[in-house]
This record gives structure tokens, C-alpha cells and sequence, in this order.
């Protein structure tokens, strides 16, 4: 039905960000202008509320400082000087600066690279014509680990795939672990479930270094260090296994490896496991018993696991463990007992139809993690690398302040021979560098369809609102590039309706979405209570042969972090990043109403680590390690504990004290599993700023 622009009318769509929630959306649209968004009442998992940051959509869509124009840099590589151009001119000139390195030989293509991530977390605007674009040029291609990765690889491994329990049933548990997780900030509609188990009598154990808002609402808070779950997770094991509190029965029927796996967790008494984690082994011992008491009739318990825990040297392995936890249990057996880190294993998108794999027609480009990006910009041609970077597009991510060790991120971004193109909403960190910067479409202004990955419901979203000034959206500024590259296939004429269809078929009732603006996707409730786990054995493996033939461990072990607490003389402290509440990655940064609830880039410091260097709450300090050095306010908190200290991220560089943010100390190390960033594998020291 179309509207007179005149005329009130309320519009279904779904938040685009990157957060387990992906709620559904009703804007409210006056004379053609988006004056409110809100969660829509209709759709249970969102039940009609927002986060804070969501319902300042139209604030951040209107925002004065939006793209509405193509813009060519003129100033100096990172200056963030442009001027004005028209989108002819813009793609025309991409075009051939694409086309004369793709014409250069056969894999030349391969100097140009996309990049991108969850900006948008819709299938469509996300990665469609974008992907088709790249296949079609034989471009590098990107390995996505910046988030999820590694936990991704370890229940792939482990439970067969990325599902779990239904976030509802969490009401009805009556113990929730969480773990690694901070659902207040990060997960909001979750914690309306924990807080109905809570009202209901359960018990929330929160697992977290840090004393995060929801760890202060839970009735018990374990803050360990950094980067050891993996030994709690196994000194829980040895407990379970020494008191007998097993479902021997399910271990038997639906587990593969027990007999190694409880062999290596007897290795584990708690005093071994509270010594790497810094707590006491009565906590462990009360944890075991809490959780043990679970199995049978007192139960079921539920872990909420997020990827808070993953990113360290080990979060491979420690997901490993803790997604085996609840098969020790038989936690599985119930609806509202077991785990969830992740659902999107749930929706059966049809990725190929929407990328179109086949468009490589045989070539095998090279893949390029995103999370080694410093690295690799600075990387020379070489037999192994192959060609040297030349070329970056960057579309739904702000690679510059969210991507490990921005020192070497900024030298790469700064080559002054790197053609770069930026399509974004406003002129951040990594827009500062490119050579192209083209104005993108926001969620109000566009067609999409997404999956999720907390709940099982697909959305849609219908554009409420025409592109503001010359803003296009990513599938028209790829479609149009691919006519200037003189790509003439068919694939490159699909409209947005039609890509939206094609994200599911006939898997998801399209019509249903289009005048619902969600459906279910799967109605199963309790997915392992008979077994059946998606796995090659069919099994919940401890023992995972596939990683074993990888030359890998096929258990799950401790693995200590790259960067150890306690291992440096120079850098006493263990620096974690986690998301700050008013800010998503480091979209919303750059709204005024939000910025101000965050104030300035903070550190959480301990009384005890504070005093002992001196540094008063309030103050400015220097943050540093090996890899760089980052100004912020200092915050003497009782979140932190002795060791360990917290900077919230992720802000834009240029909004910070000193024009870093704490990407300037991370590493670009690896995770065990999934090649994913170690953000919170990070060793510090803190001193005033003189
Ligand atoms: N408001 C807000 N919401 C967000 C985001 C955001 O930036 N802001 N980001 C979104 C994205 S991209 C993601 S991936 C999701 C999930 O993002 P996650 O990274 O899972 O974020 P949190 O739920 O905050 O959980 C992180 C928690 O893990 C804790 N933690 C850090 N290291 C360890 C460790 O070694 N062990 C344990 N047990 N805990 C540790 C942190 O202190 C923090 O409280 O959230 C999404 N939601
Ligand atoms: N230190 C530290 N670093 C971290 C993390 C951490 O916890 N600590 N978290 C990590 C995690 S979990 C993640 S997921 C990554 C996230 O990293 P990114 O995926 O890069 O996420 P954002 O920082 O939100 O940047 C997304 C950008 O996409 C743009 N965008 C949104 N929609 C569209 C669109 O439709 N079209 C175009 N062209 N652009 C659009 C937004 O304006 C925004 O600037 O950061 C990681 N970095
Ligand atoms: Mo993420």
C-alpha cells in the first residue's frame, strides 16, 4: 500500500546491528519524514521495547554530519579532506582504477580487496551485489573473524553447529550461567527471560572478569581472569565427575570421547583451576555443586554464553568446553536446560544465491583474514601473499578503529599508494583515508531481510524513507560500478525485492514476511534432548576427530593466553575492550545524546592497582604496551578487579583523548580455532600523563 507523504503512517522493518537481539521495528513516518522507531509489540522477542541506542535511530539517520554526496579526497592521504563530486564521476573513475589492475593478468584482481563486515546485518545490503561484484572481478577474498569465529569453529566442532536453546525457555530455568556475557549492555531482550527465571526463583551466576551491570544483578559474580573459562570449565568437570553428579545415561547414549575427556579433567582439581583463575577453589566447588544439583528433577540449568569469553588465545577450546558442559548433566533433555552462544545455524539462508560463488567461474582468489589487516596492507608481493594489497573497498565496517593494533592499521591505510574506497553513513576513522567516499543508504532508507542470531525468527525490512540527498544504497553503488566495469550478466540487474527473495526461497514464507515483517524459522524447542546433534558421529563430541586430523588436539584443553596475566614484568595488567552500553562496535559513537551518557574513552582500574601506581580516579592517563600508547579518563572502579583493567570501546580515534582508542594496544594474534581476534588477550601498564 503506498502512502501520501503527507499522511501518519507506522512502517515494519528490523534493526540492522550487529546484536543477538535483531529486533523488529515499526517507524513512525509523518510528510515523508521518519519521526520515531520504536520495537513492535507484535513480534515476542522484542515484545515492543528498544535499547537506548535503537530508538535514537532517527536521530542518527538525520544527524547533520550524514553522507548525502560522493566525495574525492584532495587533501592529503588521511586528512579527511574531500570535495564534492557527482556519483558519475565517482564510479567512472573507480571503474578504471579497478579495471587497470584486474587487466593487468590473470589473478591480477587480486590486489583488490573487499572489506567488510556487520555494519549491516542484513542479507542484502550485507554482502549480495557486493559479492557478486567481487566474484565477477576475481578480487581477494575476505576471511570474516572479527567477532565470532572462533566460538563459530568450536560449537561447529563440538555440538555439530551454531544452535542451542531457545532464548524464551530461558524463563523457565533454574540456574542461569552467564557467561562471557554482559546481557544488559549487549543482549537486552535476553535479560528479560533471566529476570522472569529470577522473579520464578532461579539462580543467575554471572562469569565474568569484569563486574558488569548484569554481574552485579546476578546472586553470584565469579571474576576470573582473562582467557581462563577453560580451566574453570574443566576444574567444573573434575567436580562433576568426583561427586558423581553425571547423567551416566545420556553420557553414554550421546556423547563421543567421555572416557578421554574425564581423564583429562581429573587432571583438574579445583585448587589447579583457581590458582590460573585467580578466584578460590570453593568458588569452583560451589559452582560444581549449584550446577550438578541441576542434573534430574532440581533442574534445568542454562548457560548464556557470549563471545566475550572467545577472544583470547584459547576461546576456541574454552567454547569447546562449555558447550559440552550441559551433555555432562543431561541438561539437554529439557527445553529450558542446556546452552546458547549462538543461533544463526538455524536459518536457512541461501547464501550462493544471493553471492553467487559461481561468478569466480573456476578462479581461486586468495582469502585475506580481516583481522590481520595492519599486517597485511604492509605486506610485500611475495610467492606465499601473492600480489600486494593496492586496492580496498570498505563497506560496513570501520576497520580503522575496530580492528586489532591500529597502529599498523593506520600505517597500512596510510599508503600512499593504496586506492582506497569507503561507502558509509558518516566520515569516520576509516573514511579519513580513503580516496572515494560514497554516501550509503541507512535502515530506513532501504529493502532487506535478515537472519539473527539469538532468536530463530527471520525479519524484513521495508524502507520507510526516501535516500537522504544522493545517498544510494550498497546494492545500487555495486550494481552500478559493475556497468562501469562493463559486467553485462544478468546477475547484476537484480532489484533489492528480488535479492530479498532469494534470501530464503521457499524455506521462509515470503509473502507471510512481507506482511508481518517476521516468521519463525524453525519450531524446534529442546534440539538435543534425544541426541541427534548435526555432528558427524551424531554426537555431542568431546573428542572431535575432524580437528585431530587437522594435526590439532581433539580435546579441549587450557590453552594460556598469548599474552598471560602475571607473565610480563613490564606489563603487569591484563587490559580487556568490552562493548560500552551506549555504543554498538563503534557505530553511534558520533551521536551527541549517546556519546554524552559515555562521556570520554574510559579505563576501569581496581583501588588496589590504582593506588599502587599512584593515579587518582578522574585522571588522565597513558595506557601502553609494546605495540602503542592510548590517553584516557581513569575510572577507580569496583568493577574492575586487582590485575585487571577494562577499556571500553570501541570510540572513534578522532573523538579521543589523543586520537587513538584502545585498538592501539590489542595484538594481531590469533585465536586457537577460527583464525579470530584475541581483543581481550592484551597485556598493559598504566602511569599518569605527565
Ligand atoms: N550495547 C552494545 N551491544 C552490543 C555490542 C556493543 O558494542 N554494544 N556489540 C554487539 C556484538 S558485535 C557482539 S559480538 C555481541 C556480543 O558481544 P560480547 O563481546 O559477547 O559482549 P558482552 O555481552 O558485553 O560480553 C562481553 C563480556 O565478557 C566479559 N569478558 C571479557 N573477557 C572475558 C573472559 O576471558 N572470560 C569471561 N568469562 N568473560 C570475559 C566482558 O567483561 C563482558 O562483560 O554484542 C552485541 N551487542
Ligand atoms: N577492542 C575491541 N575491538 C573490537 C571489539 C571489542 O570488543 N573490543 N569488538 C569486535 C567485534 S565483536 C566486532 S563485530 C567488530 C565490529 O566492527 P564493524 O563491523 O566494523 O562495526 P562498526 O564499528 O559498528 O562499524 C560498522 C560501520 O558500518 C556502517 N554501516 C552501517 N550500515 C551500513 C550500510 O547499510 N551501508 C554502508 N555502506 N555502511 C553501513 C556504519 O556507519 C559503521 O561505521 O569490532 C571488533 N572490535
Ligand atoms: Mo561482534
Amino acid at each position: 500500500m503506498t502512502h501520501p507523504d503527507t499522511a501518519t503512517h507506522q512502517v515494519r522493518g528490523a534493526c540492522p546491528h550487529d546484536c543477538p537481539d535483531t529486533c523488529s521495528l515499526l517507524t513512525t513516518v509523518s510528510g515523508g519524514v521518519a519521526i520515531k522507531v520504536q520495537g513492535n509489540p507484535a513480534h515476542p522477542a522484542t515484545a515492543g521495547t528498544l535499547c537506548t541506542k535503537v530508538s535514537r535511530y532517527t536521530e542518527r539517520t538525520y544527524h547533520p554530519d550524514r553522507l548525502q554526496q560522493p566525495m574525492k579526497r584532495v587533501g592529503a592521504k588521511g586528512s579527511g579532506q574531500f570535495e564534492p563530486v557527482s556519483w558519475g564521476v565517482a564510479l567512472s573513475d573507480i571503474a578504471n582504477r579497478l579495471h587497470a589492475i584486474a587487466a593487468r593478468g590473470p589473478d591480477s584482481a587480486q590486489a583488490i580487496l573487499p572489506y567488510s563486515y556487520a555494519g549491516t546485518m542484513g542479507l542484502v545490503q550485507g554482502d549480495s551485489m557486493s559479492a557478486r561484484f567481487f566474484h565477477r572481478l576475481g578480487a581477494s577474498l575476505l576471511d570474516r573473524t572479527i567477532c565470532a569465529s572462533a566460538g563459530a569453529e568450536a560449537l561447529t566442532q563440538t555440538l555439530g553447529g551454531k544452535l542451542g536453546m531457545r532464548i524464551e525457555f530461558f524463563a523457565e530455568s533454574k540456574l542461569i550461567l552467564i557467561w562471557g556475557s554482559n546481557p544488559i549492555a549487549s543482549n537486552l531482550h535476553f535479560w528479560r527471560h533471566a529476570q522472569e527465571a529470577k522473579r520464578r526463583g532461579a539462580r543467575l551466576i554471572c562469569i565474568d572478569p569484569r563486574r558488569s551491570e548484569t554481574a552485579e544483578k546476578c546472586h553470584e559474580h565469579i571474576a576470573l581472569l582473562p582467557g581462563t573459562d577453560a580451566a574453570l570449565a574443566l576444574a567444573l568437570m573434575h567436580e562433576l565427575i568426583h561427586r558423581d553428579w553425571l547423567d551416566h545415561d545420556y553420557l553414554a547414549q550421546h556423547t563421543l570421547g567421555w572416557e578421554l575427556m574425564r581423564a583429562r579433567a581429573l587432571q583438574w582439581p579445583p585448587e589447579r583451576a583457581a590458582a590460573v583463575c585467580g578466584i578460590t577453589p570453593e568458588q569452583i566447588r560451589a559452582l560444581a555443586q549449584a550446577y550438578g544439583a541441576c542434573r534430574g528433577e532440581a533442574g534445568p540449568a542454562a548457560i548464556r554464553l557470549n563471545y566475550g569469553m572467545q577472544r583470547v588465545r584459547g576461546g576456541g577450546n574454552a567454547v569447546r568446553l562449555i558447550a559440552t558442559l550441559p551433555a555432562l548433566i543431561g541438561a539437554w533433555r529439557h527445553r529450558a536446560g542446556g546452552m546458547l552462544l549462538s543461533s544463526s545455524g538455524s536459518f536457512p539462508v541461501n547464501r550462493a544465491a544471493l553471492q553467487r560463488p559461481d561468478l569466480l567461474a573456476g578462479r581461486r582468489p586468495r582469502t585475506i583474514n580481516m583481522s590481520t589487516i595492519g599486517d597485511d596492507l604492509l605486506r610485500p608481493a611475495s610467492a606465499e601473499f601473492g600480489p600486494a594489497i593496492e586496492a580496498l573497498v570498505v563497506y560496513n565496517s570501520n576497520p580503522v578503529a575496530v580492528a586489532p593494533d591500529s597502529g599498523r592499521v593506520v600505517q597500512g591505510f596510510a599508503r600512499e599508494d593504496l586506492f582506497t574506497v569507503v561507502l558509509e553513513h558518516f566520515q569516520t576513522d576509516t573514511a579519513d583515508y580513503a580516496d572515494y567516499l560514497l554516501p550509503a543508504t541507512t535502515q530506513l532508507e532501504h529493502w532487506d531481510v535478515h537472519a539473527g542470531y539469538g532468536h530463530t525468527d527471520a525479519l524484513l525490512n521495508r524502507p520507510a524513507i526516501a535516500p537522504l540527498g544522493q545517498a544510494r544504497t550498497n546494492t545500487q553503488i555495486f550494481r552500478e560500478l559493475a556497468l562501469h566495469m562493463g559486467f553485462t550478466e544478468p546477475e547484476f540487474t537484480e532489484d533489492d525485492q528480488t535479492l530479498c527473495g532469494l534470501a530464503y526461497g521457499d524455506a521462509v514464507d515470503f509473502e507471510a514476511l512481507l506482511a508481518k515483517g517476521f516468521a519463525p524459522v524453525t519450531q524446534v524447542r529442546a534440539p538435543f534432548a534425544q541426541g541427534q546433534f548435526p555432528t558427524p558421529s551424531g554426537k555431542c563430541e568431546f573428542f572431535s576427530a575432524r580437528l585431530a586430523a587437522q594435526g590439532l588436539d581433539g580435546l579441549p584443553d587450557y590453552l594460556p593466553n598469548h599474552e598471560a596475566p602475571g607473565s610480563s614484568a613490564h606489563y603487569p595488567l591484563a587490559m580487556i575492550s568490552p562493548p560500552a552500553r551506549n555504543f554498538l562496535n563503534s557505530s553511534f559513537v558520533n551521536v551527541q545524546s549517546l556519546r554524552d551518557i559515555e562521556g570520554e574513552p574510559l579505563l576501569e582500574m581496581h583501588a588496589q592497582d590504582a593506588k599502587a601506581r599512584g593515579l587518582n580516579d578522574g585522571a588522565t592517563v597513558r595506557v601502553f604496551n609494546q605495540r602503542g600508547q592510548h590517553h584516557c579518563r581513569l575510572v577507580v572502579s569496583h568493577r574492575a578487579r586487582p590485575g585487571v583493567v577494562h577499556g571500553l570501546g570501541v570510540w572513534w580515534r578522532k573523538f579521543g583523548l589523543d586520537g587513538t582508542n584502545v585498538n592501539q594496544l590489542t595484538s594481531q594474534h590469533l585465536t586457537d580455532l577460527g583464525r579470530a581476534p584475541t581483543f581481550y588477550d592484551c597485556l598493559v601498564e598504566v602511569t599518569t600523563v605527565s
